[in-house]
């Protein structure tokens, strides 16, 4: 319990660096379906508890001898359990469910030994995690059953500047890639040439086509030829970058309600997913950004990033409590393969083993 596993050594980086030299244009996205077929690794749960050690020290400090059974439980022990949990940033809310569950099992001597606690702390965080629980493919496939004619299942990627849109974008498109699905990515992040360039780059390395304009170009544009161009070519899915906006921007919130009126033009449920990046490491304050992106624009799920890099990685807890939206995906570093769909069970195993 609570162990840190020795740093492993992963080999996704040596894969990273395998990025394609030419540059793929939408003329060959015709033949997608047989060059989509990268290499991969497939995570462990061992990798994912290895990523999470920044939370899961905020977790454990303090608390091993515990766990090793050193330690009576009593109040005390709730106490320190509970300024963990609040450090992890898991929130109030959710560190009074799990502390008050804790107690109660405690009082009716459910929980009369270490053992007991943990499972039952493990149990406690599991429910709390659960509803978020709603993997994007569940979406995709109920989107795309039985209809005719096939239109893309489009994913417009929003969130606040550096939030990891444009990495997750590309990891993303590797993910579907792996489940056969055809992929198109649209730069609809104009503002800056390096920001085409960057998604250009996961294109190359995902050997899926990019569908640019010019910088300053209308972003509503280039994502509805991206949507026209992928539906001629019969292609799955696709993922439609922007650039990082503050909510307080109302025009650029308005640039983000106008690519959603235009795609609906082509096709009245796109976006299919209006899915929000967060970072992790901000803690509480992307929370607050996160309730405002909705109540302005309306998101349909949550990309959680950085997993790997902050001691904050109880914010899905926050999440939870306080979001009524899913968890699609969590980011746990930066390599191709480091992002997972979320599973409630592997995320609180993997912090808590
Ligand atoms: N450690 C870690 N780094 C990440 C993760 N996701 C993204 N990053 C890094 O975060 C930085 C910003 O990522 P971008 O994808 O450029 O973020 P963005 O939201 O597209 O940024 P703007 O387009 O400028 O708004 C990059 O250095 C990424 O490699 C993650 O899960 N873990
Ligand atoms: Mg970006």
């Amino acid at each position: 319990m609570f162990g840190f596993f020795s740093r492993k050594q992963k080999n996704n980086e040596k894969k990273q660096s395998a990025i394609q030299p030419e540059a793929q244009s939408d003329t060959a996205a015709t033949q997608l379906k047989s060059q989509q077929q990268p290499d991969s690794t497939t995570l462990t749960p061992a990798d994912l508890s290895h990523s999470l050690e920044k939370t899961k020290r905020t977790f454990s400090d303090g608390l091993a001898d515990f766990f090793l059974g050193k330690k009576a439980i009593d109040a005390s022990l709730l106490d320190e359990l509970e300024s963990r949990l609040l450090r992890a940033d898991v929130g109030i809310d959710a560190t009074t469910t799990i502390i008050e569950e804790l107690q109660s099992n405690i009082s009716r001597k459910v929980i009369n030994d270490t053992e007991s606690l943990h499972l039952k702390l493990a149990e406690i965080m599991k429910t709390i995690l659960q509803p978020c629980e709603q993997p994007l493919s569940n979406v995709i496939a109920n989107a795309t059953e039985n209809t005719e004619p096939k239109k893309p299942f489009v994913i417009l990627v929003v969130g606040i500047n550096g939030a990891g849109k444009t990495t997750s974008i590309g990891k993303l498109a590797h993910h579907f890639l792996q489940q056969n699905k055809s992929v198109m990515l649209a730069a609809g992040d104009t503002f800056r040439a390096a920001a085409v360039e960057q998604l250009q780059q996961w294109g190359q390395r995902n050997n899926v086509p990019v569908i640019s304009q010019g910088t300053g170009a209308d972003p509503a544009s280039v994502i509805f030829d991206a949507v026209q161009s992928a539906s001629s070519k019969n292609i799955d899915i696709v993922i439609a970058d922007t650039a990082g906006r503050l909510h307080t921007q109302s025009n650029l919130m308005d640039e983000l309600a106008k690519i959603k009126r235009v795609l609906g033009k082509l096709d009245a449920n796109a976006p299919h997913e209006t899915l929000i990046v967060m970072d992790a490491g901000f803690g509480q304050n992307a929370l607050h950004q996160v309730k405002q992106f909705h109540d302005k624009i309306g998101l349909t799920g949550l990309a959680v990033t950085k997993l790997d890099g902050t001691a904050k990685g109880g914010i899905l807890f926050s999440i939870a409590k306080t979001l009524n939206l899913p968890v699609r995906f969590i980011g746990v570093g930066e390599g191709i393969n480091d992002l997972r769909p979320f599973n409630a069970a592997e995320f609180v195993d993997a912090l808590l083993e």
